[in-house]
């Protein structure tokens, strides 16, 4: 008889982050399900194009983080042994554009969760994806696990209060609950929302002779950029472990945006000076100017570290990004 597979359960599995981290769980024999909200106004099969290759693979159920009942409902019947709930409105700029519904949807789905899992699961091992976002107008550099959240968004309040809730149902509580405090992390599935893919792609189609001009905010801002498949590893690992507790992946380096802009554009031999150009809207109420992870303890406890350095990211980006223009 085969061994009984470990059950997880995944909220944003169609993300950039929920789909690699379902790939990853798929090739380690465990049973994915995953959480889908269905939109009727949205055309589903773009929606879930970054999991469409594994569709046969896992069991996607209807839910919203919006509705507890439909999350007990999913949780009650499946009593995962792991949950990762990484589904969050996570566009920082447009959490300034509509607050009320970024805190709504963030705060109140972690809780709903967790509530949850007290209820009707209390021994699913539970997973946040909490943010650099949360140290905001940083107190120290490098940030770690010990540094005050100072948030700048919305966004990076609403993960503040994730961060607190789930530390409080596991003080509280006794659940095995773990946030990881991830710094910005990007791949070919990045959403085209954010600037790195905003980037990669313009330059692909730039390239191509798609596109003349590439519009961006504060390029002075900078980030610690690693590589998403690296990070979803660290979010299981912390699943792994005896006992929960909170940590800070990333890579130690930061990078500006115009970093990232002059190395996309060199790849492909153009110089970023003739198509970037400033657009004072597109800069943020109150901006997170410098973050830096010091990833020490995920180091020495998780013996986790990331494998991908940045110029390689970026180039993978505005790869990936040439050939699947080139093949439409
Ligand atoms: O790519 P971004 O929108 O990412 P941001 O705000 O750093 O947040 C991302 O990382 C967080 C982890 O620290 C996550 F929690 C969060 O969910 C998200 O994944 O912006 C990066 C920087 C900002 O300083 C922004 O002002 O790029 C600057 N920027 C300049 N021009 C721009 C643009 N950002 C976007 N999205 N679009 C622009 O045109």
């Amino acid at each position: 008889m085969g061994k009984i597979k470990k059950k997880v359960l995944i909220t944003g599995i169609t993300g950039q982050d929920g789909s690699y981290l379902a790939e990853f769980l798929i090739k380690k024999n465990y049973e994915v399900h995953g959480i889908v909200r269905r939109v009727a106004l949205e055309d589903e099969s773009h929606r879930l194009w970054r999991i469409k290759n594994i569709l046969n693979k896992i069991n996607i159920h209807s839910a919203s983080l919006e509705s507890y009942a439909s999350l007990v409902k999913i949780i009650q019947r499946i009593k995962p042994n792991e949950v990762y709930h990484l589904a969050a409105q996570s566009y920082v700029s447009y959490s300034f554009e509509d607050e009320f519904s970024t805190l709504n949807t963030n705060i109140n789905g972690t809780h709903y969760i967790l509530s949850a899992i007290k209820d009707f699961s209390p021994r699913s091992k539970f997973y946040f994806a909490a943010s650099s976002e949360m140290f905001g107008k940083v107190r120290k550099t490098p940030q770690n696990e010990l540094t005050p959240f100072y948030p700048r968004s919305p966004y990076g309040i609403s993960k503040v209060a994730g961060f607190e809730l789930t530390r409080n149902y596991r003080e509280a509580y006794k659940l095995y609950a773990c946030s990881g405090i991830l710094f910005n992390h990007e791949s070919p599935r990045r959403g085209f929302e954010f600037v790195t893919r905003k980037i990669s792609y313009a330059v692909a189609r730039i390239k191509l002779g798609l596109q003349k001009e590439l519009y961006l905010g504060n390029i002075e801002s900078k980030r610690d950029w690693g590589d998403a498949r690296d990070y979803v590893k660290a979010m299981w690992l912390m699943l792994q472990k005896k006992s929960p507790d909170d940590y800070v992946i990333g890579t130690g380096k930061t990078f500006s945006v115009k970093d990232f802009v002059k190395i996309a554009f060199s790849h492909v031999n153009l110089d970023y000076k003739k198509y970037v150009r400033i657009n004072k809207k597109l800069y943020r109420p109150a901006e997170v100017d410098l973050l830096v992870a010091d990833y020490t303890k995920a180091k020495k406890k998780l013996n986790w570290k990331p494998k991908t350095k940045f110029k390689e990211l970026v180039v993978s980006m505005v790869e990936e990004d040439l050939r699947s223009l080139k093949d439409i």
